[in-house]
């Protein structure tokens, strides 16, 4: 699964790349507004991985992961025509965006609307995204409607669904609202998935502060659909990210932070994708699996190897909660917490699974 860090230029989208992937890119308007593409793959905190792993002192512990993909290019006035070329492409690809907010004051960067104003720059790329998404919804629905004057519909089986559905996110985005505060079902999501549509797509909003935590209730009517807010001061979270253990932990100490803010939003935009982690545990490996809420049993065991899917018998499953109160699997077996599920069993976030197969 890929995010998109997305802000308009000098927000600090670099700073929060640097501190949530711990590299070291090159700050400072050196994109210049320009398209500029990094991407980095990082380990997703897991307290439940760390103590599986002191419980089992496997050969190898594997956490979750997520990609992040720093995307510079963004500007004022960008939607209207449509956004397009490479920066759509890049853009298309992501499962979700983090939107990196300028919320710290500091003269020596400049602004490109001149003042600071957070909630300004986060309606400012919200609309662009949406306007972008009207030029879309409104050329493929004119295709249609010439479709139907001439009586020739390239896809009979789903036109009038396809017509119904953009006809609904038109409206939509007329009042100037994201589609992905619309209420859409499967269906509705599969016919549109070519498009690539940009506010569909789900939104972390991150305030990068300064010396202060921004204010969330300022925010207070963003906090709806799949849009989420947090606030963190890049700058400093890009130095902890540059530390090691003793100094990182002096370093927090020094600054009364609790835990590195850019761990907790790594958590963040995990689970705004909507997707949750299994485990499987045992002396050569202690690992976290992704997948989407609501997948079977059947599923899961696909992720790990196809021939797990396709042979599959039954699923051992145990709450990693049971497991880490009760302390051992001889334990959870004793207290029955331990579970025999069937294909079509929906596994729940932290499940311990161990799948019986026909391979
Ligand atoms: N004072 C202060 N400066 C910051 C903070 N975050 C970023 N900066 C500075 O703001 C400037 C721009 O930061 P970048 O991370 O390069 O911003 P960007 O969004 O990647 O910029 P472009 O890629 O050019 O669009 C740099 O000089 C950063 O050091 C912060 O929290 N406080
Ligand atoms: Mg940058």
């Amino acid at each position: 699964m890929r995010l998109g860090i997305i802000g308009l230029p000098n927000s600090g989208k670099t700073t929060l790349f640097n501190a949530l992937t711990r590299s070291n890119r090159p700050t400072g308007a050196v994109s210049g507004g320009k398209l500029e593409v990094f991407t980095a793959v990082v380990p997703v905190p897991d307290a439940r991985i760390d103590q599986l792993s002191a419980m089992y002192k496997p050969k190898k512990t594997i956490y979750a992961t997520i990609t992040y993909t720093d995307i510079a290019g963004l500007e004022r006035g960008i939607g209207k025509e449509g956004i397009s070329g490479e920066l759509r492409n890049q853009l298309q690809q992501v499962e979700g965006f983090i939107h990196v907010v300028r919320a710290f004051e500091d003269e020596n960067v400049p602004h490109p609307e001149i003042t600071v104003d957070p909630l300004r720059d986060l309606s400012t790329v919200d609309t662009e995204f949406l306007l972008s998404d009207l030029v879309t919804v409104e050329k493929r629905l004119e295709r249609l409607t010439d479709e139907r004057r001439k009586g020739k519909p390239s896809n009979p089986t789903t036109f009038e669904a396809e017509l119904e559905t953009l006809t609904r996110f038109k409206a939509h985005l007329d009042e100037l609202k994201p589609l992905r505060d619309l209420e859409t079902s499967e269906e509705e999501r599969r016919l549109v998935r070519g498009y690539g549509l940009l506010s569909l797509k789900p939104v972390l909003v991150i305030f990068n502060a300064g010396d202060q935590p921004f204010d969330l209730d300022r925010a207070a009517g963003y906090q709806h659909g799949t849009t989420r807010l947090i606030t963190l001061q890049g700058k400093i979270e890009a130095e902890i990210a540059q530390l090691e253990g003793e100094d990182q932990r002096l370093f927090l100490e020094e600054y009364g932070i609790q835990e590195a803010g850019a761990q907790r939003a790594i958590r963040e935009s995990y689970e705004l994708l909507h997707i949750q982690s299994f485990f499987t545990v045992g002396p050569d490996e202690v690992r976290a699996w992704t997948i989407p809420v609501g997948a079977t049993a059947q599923e899961a065991a696909g992720t790990i190897h196809s021939d797990l899917a396709r042979g599959f018998i039954r699923a051992e499953v145990t709450a990693c909660t049971d497991l880490l109160t009760l302390g051992s699997e001889a334990e959870v077996k004793k207290q029955g917490k331990m579970r025999l599920e069937g294909k079509e069993y929906i596994v729940k976030d932290g499940d311990i699974m161990h799948v019986r197969a026909n391979v």
